[in-house]
């Protein structure tokens, strides 16, 4: 198929954006993107990152596609599952087939190249064999439906299009340094934190101009519910089940998908070190409405406080280092929130790391909006639409 007709019924499909980690068979494609002003695709540092920021953009209401090459269907098998799957996102995902049974390929795609297809089924998606006659009846039925779907792409299925552009850059090796330096001890805990910034998280929300929320998976997201949510009233939150290390790039999806809009995400150190390949994409890529903000506990506390090397890690020099534009460390309530608003007036990305101490209320409940909800009542806060309430969740 040549890619020009490809593209043209991405496009009659309303899917102008993508992400993904290349495989040859996608050339076509990555160039068709790369060229064509009115696409937009970014590449990720891996196929897990690469459905978050899919399911980011697909969610603000633009329909977007992963790709990547079935060897990295591996790297995105909990994304897929505990993320697309959970809260039926209508992602594209466009998956390469290296190791077809009988035709000769390199030994490391012999297995994958056998349970491509079955693998994408068992992961939940809706899967096919991309081919140029049946796709854009699978698309519109898998929009229509609202689940994810993905399309197994042979060898020379895609063909034809631009060269791309030989790369020219340059690299500055002076990294820029964090505006501010020091040491830094913890203080308070994740809720009291937490707590601490909720005037900012909700300033604007009846207007319709508060800052599209996206807390990270464990016991952050559920404190921030348990917090002031219990009635289903912050429509700008959306809580992470699973999908550890993709609230960032989920984040950069929504807040590339709308640019008009602020985007703050709630992240653990252990998050942010599971994908840290994220800071580069974010660095790279300078959304300037994205506020990260990492609650750092110095350890996995959801899962009993077992320690990370957050340590000995200096996230805002990284993230300086990777191409945002401004980051800071603190450790104290008053301090946090005046630099999170300093932040959120700033033009981003920007990276706020809080430390905060481990531990947690013993009683600390879980949302009882069920993820499906969840997922409704954020598209519809981020693409300015009603939301009819809740279709499966009682509010307390
Ligand atoms: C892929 C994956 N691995 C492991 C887990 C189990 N798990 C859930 S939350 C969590 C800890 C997250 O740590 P961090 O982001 O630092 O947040 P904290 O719990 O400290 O607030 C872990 C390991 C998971 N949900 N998904």
């Amino acid at each position: 198929m040549q890619i020009e007709s490809f593209g043209e019924i991405l496009k009659q499909h309303g899917v102008y954006l993508g992400a993904g980690v290349p495989c040859s068979y996608f050339t076509p494609l990555v160039n068709y993107m790369t060229i064509d002003p009115e696409l937009d695709y970014l590449s990720a540092t891996s196929e897990g990152e690469a459905v978050a920021i899919a399911a980011g953009m697909t969610t603000a209401g633009k329909p977007a596609f992963a790709l990547m090459q079935n060897s990295g269907l591996g790297n995105a098998i909990n994304p897929v599952t505990s993320m697309l799957y959970i809260y039926r996102m209508p992602v594209i995902l466009l998956v390469s087939h290296r190791g077809q049974p009988g035709r000769p390929d390199e030994p490391q795609h012999a297995l994958m190249g056998q349970i491509t297809e079955e693998l994408s089924t068992l992961c939940g998606m809706r899967t096919h064999v991309l081919s140029p006659e049946r796709f854009t009846d699978e698309v519109a039925q898998a929009h229509a439906d609202g689940v994810p779907a993905a399309w197994i792409c042979r060898k020379g299925t895609l063909e034809g299009g631009p060269q791309a552009p030989p790369l020219a850059f340059e690299v500055n090796s002076s990294a820029a340094t964090p505006s501010n330096q020091g040491r830094f001890k913890p203080t308070l805990s994740r809720e009291q934190a937490i707590g601490n910034i909720l005037p900012l998280l909700n300033r604007g929300l009846d207007a319709g101009k508060a800052p599209a929320v996206i807390a990270t998976t464990g016991k952050l997201s559920r404190e921030l519910y348990e917090l002031d949510d219990r009635d289903f009233s912050r429509s700008n939150r959306f809580y992470m089940v699973g999908s550890m290390g993709c609230a960032l790039g989920f984040g950069l999806g929504v807040a590339r998908a709308r640019p008009g809009r602020p985007v703050v995400v709630l992240d653990g150190d252990g998050s942010l070190l599971m994908k840290l390949g994220s800071l580069a994409t974010v660095g790279f890529t300078r959304p300037q409405n994205l506020h990260h903000v990492v609650l750092d506990n110095g350890a996995h506390d959801s899962t009993g406080g077992q320690p990370t090397p957050s340590p000995a890690v200096d996230f805002a020099a990284l993230a300086m280092a990777a191409g945002y534009r401004l980051a800071e460390t603190v450790d104290d309530g008053p301090t946090f929130q005046n630099v999170l608003e300093r932040h959120l007036r700033t033009e981003g990305p920007t990276l706020l790391r809080m430390l905060i101490t481990t531990g947690s209320r013993k009683d600390l409940g879980r949302p009882r909006l069920s993820p499906r909800d969840a997922y409704l009542r954020f598209r519809a806060f981020v693409t300015d639409s009603p939301w009819s309430g809740p279709e499966e969740s009682e509010s307390e």
